[in-house]
């Protein structure tokens, strides 16, 4: 499948989605985001995919929604209905990629601003080039976090951190980041993507079904008591028991040799 706003690239279990407008620091247009959902949506029915790669072209990662496309449709000036484009362009790229059944790898080559954080925010991991910086620009335009900002910032770094963001629209650098465990590596910029691919092959080999009922877990965890996520874990537990990597691991452990998992 060929894009325009974005490049797929498969290798070996790994797709790499790079975004790829870098004279605007990859800013999102609806084709960008329609595309990324597509995108996300192929990789989920894709058995030969077994974990994804986000990265972005030239300097930036994603400084969010791309401001001059929005307002030459009417935004600030009351022309322009902010709910219709969010719940018709946005909201399903993040739910896509939250419900993904494989892991996502945001490699963070620049800055991520706006809802360019919340695409961020939307991977399983984020691993940061050392000049990545993190901005929840949206106040710094009289905006509210979209994207699911509101709903991820503050499980990730917790209240504290997530409002003095979101609040100040301040610039955090990766080493920030890292220590508020908003990112899980900071990286010398030369060594992003080969770190990137690295910890993306580990996932191209692992239990990649189990991996998906795991995501799921977490997700479901999030909004619930206790009982309810007990028995989720419990019902996600048989489905994970009947894949064969589950017997692949039972039996490597036992002939003491490494696993081969298959992602079945
Ligand atoms: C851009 C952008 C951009 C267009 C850089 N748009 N061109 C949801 C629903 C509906 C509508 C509204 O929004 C949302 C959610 C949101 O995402 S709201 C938040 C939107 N994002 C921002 O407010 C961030 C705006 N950008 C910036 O503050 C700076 O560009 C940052 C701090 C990201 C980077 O600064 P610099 O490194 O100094 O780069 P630059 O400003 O020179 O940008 C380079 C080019 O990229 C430049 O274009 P040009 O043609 O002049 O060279 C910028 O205009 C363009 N660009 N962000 N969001």
């Amino acid at each position: 499948m060929s894009y325009e706003t974005i490049i797929c690239e498969k290798a070996g279990g790994i797709l790499t989605i790079t975004l790829n407008r870098p004279d605007k620091l990859n800013a999102f247009t609806d084709m960008m985001l329609d595309e990324l959902t597509e995108a996300f949506q192929q990789v989920d029915a894709d058995a030969t995919v077994r974990v994804v790669v986000l990265t972005g072209a030239g300097r930036g990662f994603c400084p969010g929604q791309d401001l001059a496309s929005a307002v030459e449709r009417g935004a600030g000036n009351g022309q322009f209905s902010y709910s219709d484009h969010l719940r018709t362009h946005y909201n399903p790229l993040i739910l896509g990629m939250r419900g993904l059944s494989k892991p996502i790898i945001a490699a963070v080559n620049g800055v991520a601003a706006g809802a360019g954080m919340s695409l961020a925010l939307a991977c399983d991991y984020r691993i940061a080039a050392e000049s990545a910086t993190f901005i929840q620009a949206f106040v710094k335009v009289g905006l509210v976090p979209d994207s699911g900002s509101t709903w991820m910032l503050p499980r990730l770094i917790g209240m504290a951190h997530a409002l003095d963001m979101m609040l100040s629209g301040r610039k955090v650098s990766a080493a920030e980041a890292f220590e508020m465990g908003l990112v899980n590596a900071v990286v010398p910029n030369e060594q992003l993507m080969e770190t990137a691919r690295k910890l993306a092959q580990e996932f191209a080999n692992a239990p990649t079904r189990t991996i998906g009922y795991i995501k799921r877990a977490v997700e479901f965890a999030a909004d619930s008591k206790l009982e309810a996520a007990l028995n989720k874990e419990a019902e996600l537990q048989d489905k994970a028991a009947s894949t064969a990597d589950h017997s692949e691991g039972i039996a490597a452990f036992l002939e003491k040799r490494p696993a081969q998992f298959r992602g079945q």
